[in-house]
């Protein structure tokens, strides 16, 4: 055994080994218990970064560990190929997207080799290669037989500078997600899927999800936005029209003072016909889709109809007004307005001088004022003639019944979310495989045709889509008519959908879903990703489980048992000002930096002299310059110490300071473990442990063994808590290191050596390269691959044995355990002064007092 730790002798050959002997490539045993474990595939931008390093980490961590423990695990790999940076890169390089990609699968591939990840490459995808979206493609042709895929005009966020539609969940603040530009509305005929059809199974299927993080089912929950009220229908003066709005709050119906409708509403419509005020009113507002979270915040604006409402229960009239702010698509288009108890009608009825009349009371009984404010809270009913007096529950009740049984009122429930708009306008992406026939006919492309390849030999200049000018491309022949291809792409939230099915049957070519395959592997027992895919990904996941469930390829209802969200990944962040006043952000691996006795950054400077800005920890990001690229630290440090920093530094679901010490403390920690291993080599490993043999001592550090292990485990597998699993670890290996000097019998060569196989396997999932070649130089049966996790020893010699703490000077220094229950002081005495814990205090001192409380304490007082 090499004395030195040098972990590019090693990790490349463990590397090498693991590929040629395919140890991670697995087949359904169905004798064998199965563990799914994925984690979130990776776009292939051109390098792996620090938050895949650590997501991926405790996808192999976690996956390890499910091995050892004799299961059957599947740890797949593959490539979200498609989307829009491989067309700009494209651009700005003057090359192709699908060569750009591919090039970048290549070298990223290399790097999560070099991580040591213990994936089945046999599995690994690539989105953007036919022989997987080809069954996209069909499943889509399926879902559009059975209505649940339709074509639309709909208004769109669209953004200029990417040329493409968005969903609403990509709009932030009114600006693109991906390149922060103001989204605009257009109109434009778009592909929709009716995930609006399985909005109340998403709902409810989240309480069955016990393994996931509250967070995420909360955001989940939001976004689907179940509403439970009553639409009531109004009758419009003078007019056989009729108006019906929707409302949770039909406790405040006798507060209503006027109506207030959407700009597309009909009824709207119909009147600008002769108004022409109201027509250029809502010429205005159609530049603006809202989306709901923008109501709050945009100025409300609206003008009067020419129509009056009457109120269903007490007959008054009220003005019906039109506003930019009552969304067309949510509930009937159309509110009835209580400013007095909603605030957003409060605002709009002070703007315009409408009437505001409370009829809720305060949670005291007084009146509610609402000179500065609506009265937002549920309360006792006032101002409400008969129903005055009673309180929030009954009033909802018997207000709502009273309108049903006059057939004015009907009870409903809405979603507030919408149909998935899948329509990219973009190259990169499936090609919907639907055509248009000359006649305006839309069509499925024949099964035959499929699938519709993607043409990748396309020139980018940045203006034209190649799929529209491809004349060859996107022209056919189909019943004798020239028929249209879609030039749409899908939007590659379809392609992360599904690929956890596939994965359990990347080679099926029968069909999408090797049915026998799938369901030996699924549910997924534990994904791993990050939280930014909390509602988007997540959501259309588990919407896509459903559909394949109902298309009888899947026999379970969710994908996912136990969803873990890892934190970002942050660092120090500098920059300097330039002369045109702009920032210039230097990699903090370009800084030289002086900290304070606090460790606090005092002066930054860069390479060329500039002092430089502290910006704090900020998350890793091309924009800040701040990324630490892994590459670097696995060529200084090597990857096991990459993983043990990684999954030590925090715990897995807070965010990750990035600090270089951090890094150098990791490796320090292995090559001490290694120097231990090797001591030990050298001392002699031959002997066999008998538990019935062990002294005290020992059975005091077997039993830090022992608590060690059940530590471990639990943090491993119940909480998730690696990072206080390594600590446990590393504070079993401090007290070897520490003993180590003192031991030199039989017994205790024997120990050390079942102590460090065990400590070996405990460490492996994190470190699994240097943890491979110590099993091998410890003389470990087979491979460490192939062993199983530790269990507790029993302790032979415990069961009557207690603790007796060693103190000198009051302070305590050991403790040791005494297994016979008649022991004298003497005795107890003389084993305390021979610890080699002890020794060295009192060594060359004389004891001048001993203190002794049995079966507790013993206390030596020195000079
Ligand atoms: C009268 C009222 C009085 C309301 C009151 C609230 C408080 P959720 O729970 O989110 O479903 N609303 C209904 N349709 C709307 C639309 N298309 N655009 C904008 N707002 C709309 O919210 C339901 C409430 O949102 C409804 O109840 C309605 O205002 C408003 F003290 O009706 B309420």
């Amino acid at each position: 055994m090499q004395k030195e730790y040098v972990p590019k002798d090693i990790e490349i050959k463990v590397q090498n080994l693991w590929d040629k002997n395919k140890t991670f490539n697995v087949t359904e045993q169905k004798k064998k218990e199965k563990y799914y474990c994925l984690s979130m595939l990776p776009y292939p931008s051109g390098n792996i970064h620090m938050g895949h390093v650590r997501n991926y980490t405790i996808g192999d961590v976690i996956s390890r560990y499910q091995r050892l423990l004799g299961k059957n695990v599947l740890q797949p790999i593959g490539w979200d190929a498609f989307g829009l940076p491989a067309e700009n890169a494209a651009i700005k390089n003057n090359t192709i997207p699908s060569v750009w990609t591919y090039k970048n699968i290549f070298y990223m591939r290399k790097q999560l080799k070099s991580l040591g990840f213990g994936y089945d490459w046999n599995r690994e995808l690539t989105t953007c290669k036919p022989d997987y979206y080809y069954w996209e493609q069909l499943f889509f042709i399926k879902l559009y037989k059975k209505g649940l895929v339709y074509k639309k005009i709909a208004k769109v966020n669209w953004c200029d500078k990417d040329q493409t539609v968005l969903a609403n969940e990509q709009v932030i603040d009114g600006c693109c997600w991906r390149c922060d530009n103001k989204v605009q509305i257009k109109e434009i005929s778009q592909w929709f899927m009716k995930i609006t059809d399985y909005a109340e199974e998403l709902l409810n299927d989240l309480e069955n999800l016990k393994g996931w993080p509250e967070k995420v089912k909360v955001m989940q929950r939001n976004w689907i936005g179940r509403s439970e009220g009553i639409e009531i229908t109004f009758e419009i003066f003078d007019s056989k029209e009729k108006v019906t709005i929707y409302t949770t709050r039909p406790d405040t119906i006798i507060g209503v003072t006027y109506i207030n409708l959407s700009i597309n509403h009909c009824l709207v419509l119909k009147n600008s016909k002769n108004n022409i005020n109201l027509f250029n009113f809502i010429e205005k507002c159609r530049n603006t889709k809202l989306a709901e979270a923008d109501i709050s915040k945009i100025q409300k604006k609206g003008i009067m109809t020419d129509l009056l409402a009457i109120h269903p229960l007490t007959g008054q009239i009220i003005p019906v007004w039109v506003s930019n702010f009552v969304l067309e698509d949510y509930g009937t288009g159309a509110i009835m307005s209580v400013p007095a108890h909603n605030q957003i009608d409060w605002e709009f009825a002070t703007k315009y001088n409408l009437p505001i009349k409370p009829v809720i009371l305060n949670i005291d009984g007084s009146k509610p004022n609402v000179s500065k404010s609506a009265m937002i809270k549920k309360g006792v009913l006032f101002n409400s003639g008969k129903f005055d007096g009673l309180n929030h529950t009954n009033a909802v009740r018997i207000i709502s019944e009273t309108l049903i049984g006059k057939k004015i009122g009907k009870r409903k429930v809405h979603y507030r979310i919408r149909d998935w708009n899948i329509s990219r306008q973009r190259y990169w992406g499936t090609p919907i495989p639907m055509v248009t026939l000359e006649d305006g006919t839309l069509k499925p492309v024949p099964h035959e045709c499929l699938p519709v390849v993607l043409p990748e030999n396309v020139i980018m200049d940045g203006i034209k889509n190649p799929l529209k000018t491809d004349l060859k491309w996107n022209r056919i022949k189909l019943d004798n008519q020239i028929a249209f291809r879609e030039t749409d792409t899908f939007d590659t939230f379809i392609e992360s959908s599904w690929y956890y099915v596939r994965y359990t049957c990347p080679n099926y070519k029968k069909g999408m879903v090797d049915y026998s395959a799938a369901n030996y592997w699924l549910p997924v027992d534990q994904y791993i990703g990050g939280i930014e895919h909390a509602i988007m990904h997540l959501m259309y996941f588990r919407f896509y489980h459903k559909l394949l469930r109902d298309a009888g390829f899947l026999n379970c209802d969710e994908p996912v048992k136990r969803l873990l969200c890892q934190g970002m990944v942050l660092s120090d962040s500098f920059y300097y000002i330039k002369k045109n006043g702009e920032r210039e952000w230097i990699s903090p691996q370009n800084v030289n930096i002086k900290r304070n006795k606090l460790g606090q950054i005092i002066e930054a400077i860069d390479n060329k002299g500039n002092i430089l800005v502290y910006d704090g920890m900020n998350k890793m990001s091309k924009s800040k310059n701040n990324g630490i690229d892994p590459q670097n630290i696995i060529n200084r440090y090597g990857a096991d110490t990459l993983r043990l920093f990684i999954m030590f530094a925090a715990p897995v679901e807070m965010t990750l300071q990035w600090k270089e010490s951090g890094i150098i403390g990791a490796n320090r920690f292995l090559k001490r473990f290694w120097t231990l291993v090797f001591k030990h080599i050298q001392k002699g490993n031959n002997y066999s442990l008998i538990l019935s043999d062990l002294n005290n001592n020992q059975n005091v550090l077997l039993k830090k063994l022992n608590n060690t292990i059940i530590k471990v485990t639990d943090d491993i597998d119940r909480r998730r808590s690696f990072n206080t699993a390594i600590s446990a670890i590393m504070q079993l290996v401090n007290t070897l290191i520490h003993n180590f000097k003192y031991e030199d019998s039989k017994e205790d060569r024997a120990l050390m050596q079942e102590i460090l196989l065990v400590v070996t396997r405990l460490l492996y999932p994190f470190t699994p390269h240097i943890c491979y070649v110590l099993w091998k130089h410890l003389g470990g049966h087979g491979n460490i691959d192939e062993s199983s996790w530790p269990i507790p020893y029993k302790l032979v010699t415990i069961n009557n044995s207690f603790l007796i703490l060693v103190q000198i000077n009051g302070k305590l220094r050991d403790k040791i355990l005494i297994t016979d229950k008649n022991i004298t002081q003497e005795a107890i005495q003389n084993m305390a002064i021979k610890s080699s814990k002890i020794i060295k205090y009192i060594d060359g001192l004389v004891i001048r007092k001993v203190i002794y409380i049995p079966d507790k304490l013993i206390n030596f007082v020195t000079n």
